[in-house]
């Protein structure tokens, strides 16, 4: 940053660190300042609809000597010991959300639990938006039960108090829900090709609450929202510019 960028930056959050930044809620940009940059151990995790573009960053920074990108585990969703645990769950919701979300934590736990070598561990999404996204969803058009819901979710407050499961930073690609539902189309998976534009308008209005107004959950760590209704080229443009911030430093 230019002395110039970092005095509009103070002047428009006062004196900065991470902690006043969580209390402010949304951050259009992160001080790099009050970053603890000698913790050498920051966990990013890459929040957004289906079909936001999550895959794409995380294909953008991989590279970058001081990420290490652990994608989201679609592959063993769809092989659980020759099991399609994600065409199952779109064939028949009510049948099969609870065995999906409960193994969809298991393997959102293991991703945090990744060894980290690098300083920044990217994430694509994490434990908290399976249960305040996905859960909550299913819970609320009654895909998931009662009993299966309060199940998932003792589990869930378990795992959080006693694995460490630790986010410093939370990326939020913003799509609207037209955009996500054009992508999921393009991008043909075999198992979305029934995905409802229902789900994904719910599930933005989720991410909004949890995220933007922060009215449903608390938010584990700070959030830096990047509009990602742009196309391909632009949205590079965009990592490239927030570099600094989506790595806390490290680039
Ligand atoms: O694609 C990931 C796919 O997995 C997408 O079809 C949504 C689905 N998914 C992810 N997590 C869950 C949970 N917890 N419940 C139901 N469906 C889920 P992506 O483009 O990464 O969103």
């Amino acid at each position: 940053y230019s002395e110039e960028k970092k005095e509009t930056i103070k002047k428009m959050l006062g004196s900065v660190n991470l902690k006043k930044l969580e209390l402010k809620g949304n951050v259009d940009l992160l001080d790099l300042d009050g970053l603890d940059i000698s913790k050498k151990n920051f966990t990013v995790s890459i929040e957004g609809n289906i079909g936001c573009g999550k895959t794409t960053l995380l294909e953008y920074y991989r590279n970058s000597p001081n990420v290490e990108a652990i994608p989201e585990p679609v592959e063993q969703w769809t092989n659980v010991k020759g099991h399609n645990a994600l065409e199952l769950l779109y064939k028949d919701p009510k049948r099969w959300s609870f065995s999906f979300n409960m193994y969809a934590q298991l393997t959102r736990i293991q991703m945090h639990k990744h060894k980290q070598i690098k300083p920044i561990k990217m994430l694509e999404r994490s434990l908290y938006s399976t249960q305040y996204c996905f859960v909550e969803n299913d819970y609320r058009n009654g895909t998931l039960n009662g009993l299966e819901h309060s199940i998932i979710t003792e589990w869930f407050d378990w795992l959080i108090k006693s694995q460490q499961v630790k986010v410093d930073l939370i990326v939020y690609l913003r799509a609207d829900p037209e955009v996500c539902h054009q992508r999921i189309i393009k991008r043909s998976r075999k198992e979305e090709s029934c995905v409802p534009y229902k789900l994904i308008e719910e599930l933005h209005i989720l991410h909004e609450d949890w995220l933007i107004h922060q009215t449903s959950f608390k938010t584990p760590a700070p959030v830096l929202v990047v509009d990602a209704n742009n196309n391909h080229d632009v949205m590079k443009n965009i990592y490239e510019d927030k570099r600094p911030e989506i790595l806390c430093g490290y680039y």
